[in-house]
């Protein structure tokens, strides 16, 4: 049986993180989130974690090479999963291409990639919520939130084309309750 690969995409408070944890559940997926692994490598201070700190705190893209490693070796330690939900990642043009590559080689392409959209001063009002309980640096000023943005649209929005081209994009609107989200998304995997 083919696996199922899927990009959960979406802007910085899209609700990727928040949407994974009900579709890992669902499809019995393996959640690959690379803001959750950058953030384990920073509070156990390896050298991987300090060189991002600055990075991520100031709401910039942490380097291709050390991103695409990280999901690299997840992979291979989870080969026998029935699928991937890849949640932030890829974020770059270089990021999708090293992707396709390393499942292309082993015949599991991505099936879908779930766009989530959501309006900016919506996505500025959650990433603050969120910062008065996460204890995340680059959730706590308004500023780093919507350079967050600016960034996303610079260097990640253009990915949508990437998938669009290969006839995988598929946009889902993020603004509602949890539960109705969830529900576009599954209808949307089919
Ligand atoms: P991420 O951890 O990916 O952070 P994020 O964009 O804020 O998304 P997250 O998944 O956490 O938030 P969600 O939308 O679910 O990245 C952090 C940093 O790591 C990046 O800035 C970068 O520096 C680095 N990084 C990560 N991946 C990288 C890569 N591939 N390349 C380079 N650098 C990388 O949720 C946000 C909030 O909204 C939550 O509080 C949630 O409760 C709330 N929410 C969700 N759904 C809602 C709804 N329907 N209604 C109301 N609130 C909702």
């Amino acid at each position: 049986m083919s696996k199922l690969n899927i990009v959960l995409f979406g802007p910085p408070g899209a609700g990727k993180g928040t949407q994974s944890n009900f579709l890992i559940e669902k499809f019995n997926l393996v959640h690959l989130s690379t803001g959750d692994l950058l953030r384990a490598e920073l509070k156990a201070e390896t050298e991987l974690g300090l060189a991002a700190k600055e990075l991520m705190d100031n709401g910039e893209l942490v380097a291709d090479n050390i991103v695409i490693g990280m999901i690299r070796n997840m992979m291979e330690a989870h080969n026998e999963a029935p699928g991937f939900i890849f949640d932030g990642f890829p974020r770059t043009e270089a990021q999708a291409q090293a992707l396709d590559e390393m499942l292309n080689a082993k015949s599991e392409p991505i099936v879908a990639m779930l766009s989530l959209e959501v309006p900016e001063e919506e996505l500025v009002k959650r990433l603050l919520e969120r910062g008065k309980t996460s204890g995340r640096v680059d959730d706590q000023e308004e500023a780093t939130a919507r350079k967050r943005i600016v960034v996303y649209s610079r260097e990640t929005s253009p990915l949508k084309d990437y998938y669009k081209a290969q006839g995988k994009y598929k946009a889902i609107d993020g603004v509602g309750s949890l539960a109705d989200i969830t529900a576009r998304l599954v209808k949307a995997i089919g």
